[in-house]
C-alpha cells in the first residue's frame, strides 16, 4: 500500500492550473518592502538594499515578513529584477533617494555569456528560495520572478531608474539587429534564472515587464511578445508544466490580447488603468487573470477601497482570479 501523504496544493497554484477558487488567493506585488516597519528595521542595519538581496538569511526573513503579518496566499522571493544585468557583468548599485544606478552598458560583446558564472552570481537567490520554501507553510505558494528582456534592456541602456524607455527605443530603432541580439541574450539569462528558481523551490514564476506600455504594436510584438514566448518555451522544455505569470504593464487591450494568446503564460497581470472586467471577459476564458487594485486606493482605505475591491471580486466571480494590485505597494501604505 502506498502510504505517502500528498501535500495540499496552494490555492494560487490551483488557479494557475485553471481552477476557480473562492475567495481568490491574494498576494501583492512588492509586498515586502519599505511600507513595513519590520523591513525598515532590517534595512537600518543591513547596509544596503543590495546586501539584503544577496544575503540568503536576510532575503528569507524579509520574504516571510508580509506573509506572517497579513497571511497572504503567496510569498514572493525578496530580490530585484536588476540581478540579471549584474549576472551579465553590468554592475548595479542602489543609491538612497535615487534608486538603481547601473554602470555604462558594456555593449553586446561585453555581456557575460557563461551560464555557469550567471548561476554562481545568482546563487544567493536560489539559496534564499530553498530556505524560504522550508520555512513556508505548504498551503502557501512561493513565487520566483525576473524582469522581462525589454524592461531589463530599458534599465541597462538608460543606466538608471524611472526610465522613460527613450534610450532603449532609440537603440532599438537605430540598431534593430544588435538590439534583438541583446534581447535574445537577456531571454537566455532570464530563462535560466527562472529555471534555477523553479528547481530551488519556487512553485510559480512571474515575469515583470514594467515598461511594456507605450510601444507601437510592431515593437510590442518584436520586443515584448517574441522574447517572452521564447522564455516560456525554454523554461517549459526543462521544467514541463512550469506555471508562469506575465505582467506587461500598461499594454493596450489589443496588445494584452496578443500577449495572452501568443506567449504561453498561464496568467496575465492586469495593471491599474486597464479594466479587469474587460480582461476577464476577453482573456479569462483561456488563462487566469491577476490584478488589479490601484495601489493608491490601498493608501486611501475606507469606502473607496471597499468599493474598488468589490468591483474586482464581482468581475472575477466564477473565473480563475488571483487578487493583486495593478502595480507595486507604495512606501506610504
Ligand atoms: O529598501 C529599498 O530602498 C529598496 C526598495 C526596493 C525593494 C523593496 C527595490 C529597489 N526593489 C525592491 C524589491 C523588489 N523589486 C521585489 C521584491 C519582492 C516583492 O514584491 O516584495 C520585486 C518583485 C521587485 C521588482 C522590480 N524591481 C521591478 C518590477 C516591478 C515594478 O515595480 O514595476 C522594478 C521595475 C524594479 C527596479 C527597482 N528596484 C528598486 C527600485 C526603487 C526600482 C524601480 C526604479 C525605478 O525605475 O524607478
Amino acid at each position: 500500500m502506498n502510504t505517502k501523504f500528498s501535500l495540499p496544493v496552494p490555492a494560487l497554484v490551483s488557479v494557475l492550473e485553471g481552477k476557480q477558487i473562492w475567495p481568490p488567493p491574494v498576494w501583492l506585488m512588492r509586498q515586502a518592502g519599505r511600507y513595513l516597519p519590520e523591513y525598515r528595521e532590517i534595512r537600518k542595519t543591513a547596509g544596503s538594499f543590495w546586501a539584503m538581496c544577496m544575503s540568503p538569511d536576510l532575503a528569507t526573513e524579509i520574504t516571510l515578513q508580509p506573509v506572517r503579518r497579513f497571511d497572504f496566499d503567496a510569498a514572493i522571493i525578496f530580490s530585484d529584477i536588476l540581478v540579471i544585468p549584474y549576472a551579465l557583468g553590468q554592475a548595479v548599485r542602489f543609491d538612497d533617494g535615487i534608486g538603481p544606478v547601473l554602470d555604462q552598458y558594456p555593449g553586446y560583446d561585453g555581456l557575460g555569456e557563461d551560464p555557469g558564472l550567471w548561476k554562481q552570481r545568482l546563487s544567493p537567490v536560489y539559496q534564499a528560495l530553498e530556505q524560504t520554501r522550508k520555512a513556508l507553510s505548504s498551503t502557501k505558494a512561493l513565487i520566483g520572478f525576473a524582469g522581462a528582456p525589454w524592461t531589463l534592456a530599458a534599465y541597462m541602456l538608460e543606466g538608471r531608474g524611472s526610465v522613460d524607455q527613450r534610450a532603449a527605443k532609440l537603440f532599438g530603432y537605430s540598431n534593430r539587429q544588435e538590439f534583438s541580439r541583446l534581447l535574445n541574450r537577456l531571454a537566455d539569462a532570464v530563462a535560466s534564472h527562472l529555471i534555477w528558481q523553479l528547481e530551488h523551490g519556487a512553485d510559480v514564476v512571474q515575469l515583470f515587464d514594467s515598461w511594456a506600455g507605450g510601444l507601437p504594436d510592431q515593437e510590442f510584438c518584436d520586443w515584448v511578445i517574441g522574447p517572452t514566448a521564447k522564455i516560456v518555451a525554454t523554461v517549459r522544455d526543462v521544467v514541463p508544466g512550469a506555471r508562469m505569470i506575465g505582467f506587461p504593464r500598461a499594454a493596450t487591450q489589443n496588445q494584452y490580447q496578443l500577449y495572452a494568446s501568443e506567449t504561453g503564460v498561464n496568467c496575465v497581470g492586469i495593471d491599474t488603468a486597464n479594466s479587469i472586467s474587460w480582461a476577464i471577459s476577453t482573456l479569462g476564458g483561456r488563462i487566469a487573470i491577476q490584478g488589479n487594485l490601484d495601489p493608491i486606493a490601498l493608501i486611501a482605505g475606507g469606502d473607496a477601497l471597499d468599493d474598488a475591491i468589490d468591483r474586482i471580486l464581482s468581475a472575477g466571480r466564477g473565473h480563475s482570479l488571483i487578487f493583486n494590485l495593478g502595480h507595486g505597494v507604495l512606501q506610504e501604505t
